[in-house]
Formats: C-alpha cells, sequence, structure tokens
C-alpha cells in the first residue's frame, strides 16, 4: 500500500489535479447545479450513484446513509470496495484518483462491469470533495480497511498570498486494520462556506432513497438520521421491485385489477413493466432509465405506448369488441386510469438534452415495444375479464371524448332556434366591459340578481364585466360533460364557458381566455361558499389550466361594517376578521355601530367597489393549483361524494394574496 502524501510533493500532475477541483470550488453551480438546498442533496446524490453502479453491476445488496450529529453524512455500500491499487495513468492510488481528480472513474468507458451506470449527474465523488469541508473514503477490501482523508486547506502562497486547496489529500491511502466485509464508505462534511445551509432534509433524503429502493429490487436503504431533536431511522427494501411501487402509488386508489408486472431483455436491453389500473380518469406513467427518471420520457416510453395500444387494439378486434368499420381506440382512450412504473436497463443511454431528462436511444424504442408487444398480448389472452374491462373503459373514454366535441361545436356554432329569435346575445346575465382588453379584463361571477345589480353599478366598466348566475349552477362532479354543455347542458354553465372565450375540451385554448382575471364572488355564507365550491369543480374539471396560470380567484366581501352615526363617510370601517372588528369598534368607542354583511346584496355599488372590486383595496383569494399530481388528488376530493372534505381541501389550499396594484 501506499504512504504517499500529497500535501508535500507537488508534481505537475498535482497541480493539475488541484486546479480541476479548485475549478469546482470557484463555480460549484457549473457542476451540481446550485449552492442551495438542492445542490446541497447533490452531493448525497453524487455518492449513492456510486454505490447504485456497484448494486447494478451486481456486487451490492445493502446501502446505508447515515445523517450524523454533526450534520457531515456517510454512504456506504457493501459492494467490492474501490481497487486500492496505483492507477497506471496517474501514478496515484486509484480511490486518491476518484476523489481527486475531476470525472474520475472507470464508467464511461465500458468493460470494467460499469456499463449499465447512467453515468447519472456525470460528475462523481471527486465534486463532492471538492466541496466538502472534509472527506474520508473507507475501504473494506482484500481483509484490509483502508482510509484516507481529504480537507479543504487554506495556505499563504509562495507570493504570500492566501490560498486555497480543495479536497487536498492530507493522508495517504493508508491500512486501517483488517475486516472481513467488502465494500465502500464514504463521509464528508458538506463546506458551510460553500452551502448558506448544510443541513439536509430527513423529507427529501427518505424519498428519494424509498424510490431507488423500489427501482433497485431487493436492494435495502438505510436511512438514519442522528442529529440532535427528533431521530430518525427508516430502512427500504422491496422484494417486488416496481410492482410494490404501482401498489405504492395506487394506494387509497380505487384499483380495478391485479397489478400485472413483467420483465423481458432484447438486444442488451432489460425492461420492466407495472401497472394497474385505477378509476381516475389521467394517465400516470412513471419512467426511468438506469434508475435516473426520465421526466421527459423518451423512446423508451414511446415504444411502450405504441406496444400497449396495438396490443389492445389486436386483441379488441380479435374478439369482436371493435368491429369492421369501428376505428382504432387511441392510446389516449387506453390511458385513461393507468398507473404504471417503467424502468429500462442499457448500456451507455443517450439523452436528449443535458439534464437526462429524455432518452433519445433507439435500441430503447425497439426493445421495449418487442417486450411489450409479446407480453402484453399474453396477458389479455390469459386475463379476458381485465382485458375486456380496459377496453371497455377505452371505448368509454372515447365516447365520453366525442360528446365533449360535440358539445364544443355546439358553442362554437350557435343552434338554429337562437337564430330564429334574431340578434343572440350571450345572455341577459351577462354585463361586459366596455374595452375589450384580455390582459386587464376581469370577470365577476356573481350570484344572485341583486348582488349582481351592486356589481354592475359598482364595477369600473372600463375592464370589469359582471355575470350573475340565478341559484345554484347545477354540481358538474356527477354529470357527463354534454349534460352540461351544448344545447342539452346547463345555461348558467354554457354561459360561461361563451363568456370566457376559451372554447372546451379538446378544442380548449388558454390563451383564448378573454379574462385576465376570472373572479367568484358570493356571499361570505354556507350557500355562497357551496357556489363556490361548484364553480371551483367547474373550473378543475374542465380548465384546470387557468387555474395553473393564476387567472382564477375568489372575491372577500368583508364580513362587517363599523362605523359611527352622524359622520358618514369618513368613520366606516370594513372589517374581515373579528380582530379587525375588535379594533375598530375600540377605535369608534360607545357609539360605534357594527353591521355584520349576511350578502352582497346588502352592500349598495359604492360599498361593494371600495371593499370587493376596487383593485386597489380588495383583497382577493388566488386559487392554487400546484403540481399535476396533487391536482389529481384534489380533482378526487371536489368530485367525491362526502362535502366535509372538500370544503376542508377549499379552506387549506386557497391562499390570501392581498393584490399589489
Ligand atoms: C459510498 C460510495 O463509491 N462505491 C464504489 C466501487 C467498486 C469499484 C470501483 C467503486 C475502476 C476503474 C475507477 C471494484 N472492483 N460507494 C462507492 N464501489 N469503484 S465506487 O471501481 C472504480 C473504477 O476506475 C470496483 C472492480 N471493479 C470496480
Amino acid at each position: 500500500m501506499s504512504h504517499q502524501n500529497l500535501s508535500v510533493a507537488y508534481s505537475d500532475d498535482d497541480i493539475r489535479v488541484l486546479k480541476g477541483l479548485t475549478a469546482v470550488r470557484v463555480r460549484p453551480g457549473m457542476y451540481i447545479g446550485s449552492t442551495g438546498s438542492r445542490g446541497l442533496h447533490h452531493l448525497i446524490w453524487e455518492i449513492i450513484d456510486n454505490s447504485k453502479d456497484e448494486v447494478l453491476a451486481g456486487y451490492c445488496d445493502t446501502i446505508k446513509v447515515t445523517i450524523h450529529p454533526d450534520r457531515s453524512i456517510s454512504i456506504e455500500d457493501n459492494g467490492r470496495g474501490i481497487p486500492t491499487g496505483m492507477n497506471k495513468d496517474e501514478g496515484i492510488p486509484t480511490p486518491t484518483v476518484v476523489f481527486t481528480v475531476l470525472h474520475a472513474g472507470g464508467k464511461f468507458g465500458g468493460g470494467d462491469g460499469y456499463k449499465k451506470s447512467g453515468g447519472l449527474h456525470g460528475v462523481g465523488a471527486s465534486v463532492v470533495n471538492a466541496l466538502s469541508e472534509w472527506l474520508e473514503v473507507e475501504i473494506y477490501r482484500d481483509g484490509n480497511i483502508y482510509r484516507q482523508r481529504f480537507e479543504y486547506v487554506e495556505e499563504t502562497g509562495p507570493d504570500g498570498q492566501p490560498q486555497f486547496k480543495a479536497g487536498h489529500p492530507v493522508t495517504g491511502l493508508e491500512i486501517a486494520g483488517p475486516t472481513r466485509k467488502t465494500g465502500t464508505k464514504v463521509t464528508f462534511m458538506p463546506d458551510a462556506r460553500v452551502f448558506g445551509d448544510i443541513n439536509v432534509q430527513y423529507e427529501v433524503l427518505r424519498e428519494r432513497l424509498r424510490d431507488n429502493a423500489f427501482l433497485l429490487k431487493g436492494v435495502t436503504i438505510h436511512l438514519n438520521d442522528m442529529r440532535p431533536g427528533a431521530p430518525e431511522k427508516e430502512s427500504f427494501h422491496y422484494e417486488q421491485g416496481i410492482k410494490a411501487f404501482v401498489g405504492f402509488l395506487n394506494d387509497g386508489k380505487n384499483t380495478l385489477h391485479d397489478i400485472f408486472y413483467f420483465e423481458g431483455e432484447k438486444d442488451s436491453v432489460e425492461v420492466e413493466l407495472a401497472f394497474q389500473y385505477n378509476d381516475n380518469t389521467s394517465e400516470n406513467l412513471l419512467s426511468y432509465v438506469n434508475t435516473i427518471p426520465t421526466i421527459d420520457e423518451g423512446t423508451h416510453v414511446s415504444g411502450f405506448r405504441n406496444a400497449f395500444t396495438k396490443a389492445l387494439n389486436d386483441y379488441a378486434r380479435r374478439n369482436s369488441m371493435l368491429k369492421k368499420n369501428d376505428k382504432n381506440l387511441t392510446g389516449n382512450d387506453y390511458r385513461e386510469g393507468l398507473m404504471a412504473v417503467l424502468s429500462i436497463r442499457m448500456d451507455d443511454p443517450q439523452f436528449e438534452s443535458q439534464t437526462k431528462d429524455k432518452l433519445g436511444s433507439e435500441e430503447a424504442r425497439s426493445s421495449v415495444e418487442a417486450i411489450v408487444s409479446e407480453k402484453m398480448s399474453y396477458f389479455l389472452e390469459e386475463n379476458p375479464d381485465i382485458a375486456r374491462l380496459m377496453i371497455e373503459r377505452a371505448i368509454e373514454s372515447r365516447r365520453i371524448k366525442e360528446e365533449i366535441k360535440k358539445a364544443a361545436e355546439a358553442l362554437r356554432n350557435p343552434n338554429k332556434k337562437g337564430k330564429k329569435k334574431g340578434k343572440r346575445t350571450i345572455s341577459d346575465k351577462y354585463t361586459p366591459a366596455s374595452k375589450k382588453d384580455a390582459d386587464r379584463n376581469e370577470l365577476f361571477i356573481v350570484e344572485g340578481d341583486s348582488a349582481g345589480g351592486s356589481a354592475i353599478n359598482g364595477r369600473d366598466r372600463n375592464f370589469q364585466a359582471v355575470l350573475s348566475l340565478r341559484g345554484k349552477p347545477i354540481n358538474v362532479e356527477k354529470k357527463k360533460i354534454y349534460e352540461i354543455i351544448g344545447p342539452n347542458g346547463n345555461e348558467e354553465i354554457n354561459t360561461i364557458v361563451e363568456v370566457l372565450g376559451t372554447g372546451i375540451g379538446d378544442d380548449f385554448n388558454a390563451n383564448q381566455c378573454a379574462f385576465h382575471k376570472v373572479i367568484v364572488m358570493t356571499d361570505a355564507d354556507y350557500d355562497g361558499a357551496h357556489i363556490q365550491i361548484l364553480l371551483l369543480t367547474l373550473f378543475y374539471r374542465y380548465f384546470p389550466e387557468l387555474i395553473k396560470r393564476g387567472r382564477v380567484f375568489i372575491a372577500q366581501p368583508p364580513l362587517y361594517k363599523v362605523h359611527r352615526p352622524g359622520k358618514k363617510g369618513q368613520d366606516i370601517v370594513y372589517a374581515w376578521t373579528e380582530e379587525e372588528k375588535d379594533m375598530a369598534q375600540k377605535k369608534f368607542g360607545k357609539q360605534a355601530e357594527i353591521q355584520r354583511y349576511k350578502g352582497l346584496g346588502e352592500m349598495n355599488a359604492e360599498q361593494l367597489w371600495d371593499t370587493t372590486m376596487n383593485p386597489g383595496t380588495r383583497k382577493l383569494i388566488q386559487v392554487d393549483l400546484e403540481e399535476a399530481a396533487e391536482a389529481e388528488r384534489i380533482v378526487t376530493i371536489l368530485m367525491g361524494d362526502k362535502v366535509p372534505p372538500r370544503r376542508e381541501w377549499i379552506e387549506s389550499n386557497v391562499k390570501f394574496v392581498m393584490e399589489e396594484e
């Protein structure tokens, strides 16, 4: 073994090495994306990637992650251990190369058992070393414990100027004792001078490690947080791999059959697929290449979709579920309610983007297509009940889409009845703004005629339009779209769609929305809340893009008016909360009179403008829909039978936004 200590000898090589790590230190963002929380966690992923490579190479089944009380982090695997011999090219031990030379490692060549690696973020252990205050590697191999330590070192240079060396080896690779185990353990202290905050988040680690355990069938991943406070400890191990993953993802949903799982290999591409339908309408497909999530999908996913759709269509024809003259069902028809995980492993995957989010390798397409094709037709023949169910669902889904199309067409081309009556106005309940400006205009959807009257008189007619609903709009939850929209649909809802100008269903185009803000304005009572829910459900169901774009709001009329009689005007305070009311009451003393607003109709036009419609003084709640996955859950809640969870959801997910206009 070697006792060479790089801190005393400056060879040309050392200088090159130091330059590499110095570059990382000077521009961390270029190597790990950011020096925030993401970058910090990235350090851990980099080290874990090396352990995962050892798993993929078939030599490792346990990975241990420990957060120590001093906030340093250990990752240990039971693989073969980094080879400890001299590296021929560098003339230093291989572990020293791995931790001090940028892009070190044989991961990119092949022929060394590392071919399956995604290369992941491709920067590796040396980058982690460069950004650590200190790092220690322990290697268990050939009966020995090998150890080497690296540190960030600051010193005075030959020119008398302070200089630093990042990831500097302060010991050689030393034998620290005997062992019977094999593997590699890396412990490092993220440098607080690089990262604002070096506390890693337990939740972030646990989610990522859990997903990895699903993808690395049979591997055990331990996570142990030993920081002061609530110590947490968990282990992940899934004998069933991605089959268990699908079970986990569908947890709490109504599933329609047992999870189907298969694997296969063709042309050196290994393919695993697990899927299960639930009774939702959205598709959820997670795809991975060498355990790297391919968020933007790519060739493997399109291979899957083609084969999946074709197998189902072929089956449907063979079994007369599709007749001669029926068109084939589309992939979209088949994928409503599909929860699937596709995981492939291959040599040297090619990605279309730098961020590795989209797979470009053509061989992935053909291999996945061939394997899915074969396994799916087999599966369908073996499980006629599930096959029938999948196809019937797709037929129903196509029928609904066609109904949506018809309804949308009927909206675009107003019916003859309307024409006979002469000039067609959208609705007598709709009062447009006088100017047309989609970047500024606001639509107030108002409950009841009297409130509508106040709103029409109180508004700024230049840019505010008012649509008054009579009574409650229908509950869109339980209805098919053609029962809501189109000639046989609901008048109120048709009017909303028409006024918005976006179209609906396949025709929907958020860019055509005639309004910058759509504001639901109801009484602050139970009925008002119900109308809010119904309208929000309509938006969630049919105009989610408007919510995503932050265009949907709920108006907040005040709950109280506090005033001192005799001195009209100046001595009026509106209160939105009990606190505000109490404060105003104190201010006005004994003479204070309090009016509780029960409905918008109790406010005159001026009051409604002042408190609820004037962009300068009003309070609006922005309806917020952060993520599509979350949205799906929300729709389920909003569409469900139970009112309380809906109410609860609305209460906890709409947030107050004070406008800065
Ligand atoms: C906690 C982090 O880094 N584990 C690792 C290995 C195993 C080998 C290896 C690593 C070969 C050519 C460098 C062993 N035996 N966990 C880890 N386990 N690196 S990193 O090889 C390193 C490369 O250049 C290994 C035979 N072949 C490879």
